[in-house]
């Protein structure tokens, strides 16, 4: 909800196949409608971004979902949108496969993490920036602003510059163009090792296919961020494999 009571809702859908490349069964597009009148009425859906993020761009898992190289879990693009109580800029975040293999019939990921601004109430946007492209995969962003200074926090999953087994939750904070990253999760989590949700195919037995849908960052009025995000990094009571656990911090 923006500073004049707008509110502002972003959703993905599959229908825009002027997007879609060639043999593409599906591929979102993200959309905005606003209300100004607390949710009585809605403006129609309009067009924010399309995304690289269908059926022939990402791996698929045992579950028939996508997924991500070298795991199991499932994963999409989606991300959030928030107004900046400050100033009621429109910031859109995302993540997808452009930049990795994509349209092809054996993808291999290296998703990035984009943002999208808005500084007159989704009737234009500027972007996608790319925020975070380091060579492995970031995914699951989640932007919000920080109402004692106007910048913006993201916090998202984050395999780092290659596509090893492990990954971490990461921050990056500040203002777009200059954002500045640390890694918030107390050690890195390992899906290919998992206690719970196990795929059972081969040469990733114990890959998670299910990692927690999604992971957050809220400011309170002090300025501090909240985040929440899940971590396998805690041994479980089977050795060698690890728990799924909650974890929170405040930076
Ligand atoms: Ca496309
Ligand atoms: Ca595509
Ligand atoms: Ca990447």
């Amino acid at each position: 909800m923006g500073p004049d009571g707008t509110v502002y809702v972003a959703f993905e859908n599959e229908q825009n196949e002027a997007l879609w490349e060639t043999g593409e069964q599906f591929e979102d597009q993200y959309l905005l409608v606003t209300s100004t009148d607390g949710g009585e009425t809605w403006s129609s859906p309009t067009f924010v971004v399309g995304l690289e993020d269908g059926s022939a761009d990402y791996p698929i898992n045992v579950s028939g979902r996508q997924t991500l190289t070298g795991y199991q879990l499932r994963v999409n693009s989606a991300g959030n949108i928030v107004a900046s109580p400050t100033d009621g800029t429109l910031y859109l975040v995302f993540a997808d496969n452009r930049n990795g293999t994509h349209d092809s019939e054996e993808p291999v990921t290296n998703t990035d993490v984009f943002l999208m601004i808005s500084s007159n109430g989704g009737s234009s946007w500027s972007g996608p920036m790319l925020v975070d492209g380091s060579g492995g995969d970031q995914w699951f962003p989640w932007v919000d602003v920080d109402p004692t200074t106007g910048d913006i926090g993201i916090v998202y999953n984050d395999r780092g510059a290659a596509n090893g087994p492990l990954y971490n939750a990461s921050l990056l904070e500040g203002t777009p163009g200059a954002l500045s990253k640390t890694v918030v999760s107390t050690a890195a989590s390992d899906p290919t090792m998992s206690r719970y949700f196990r795929a059972g195919v081969e040469g990733c037995e114990t890959c998670a296919t299910f990692h927690g849908d999604y992971i957050n960052i809220s400011y309170g009025s002090d300025g501090v961020a909240n985040m929440v995000w899940t971590e396998m990094s805690v041994p479980s009571d089977i050795e060698g494999l690890f728990y799924q656990f909650i974890t929170y911090a405040r930076q």
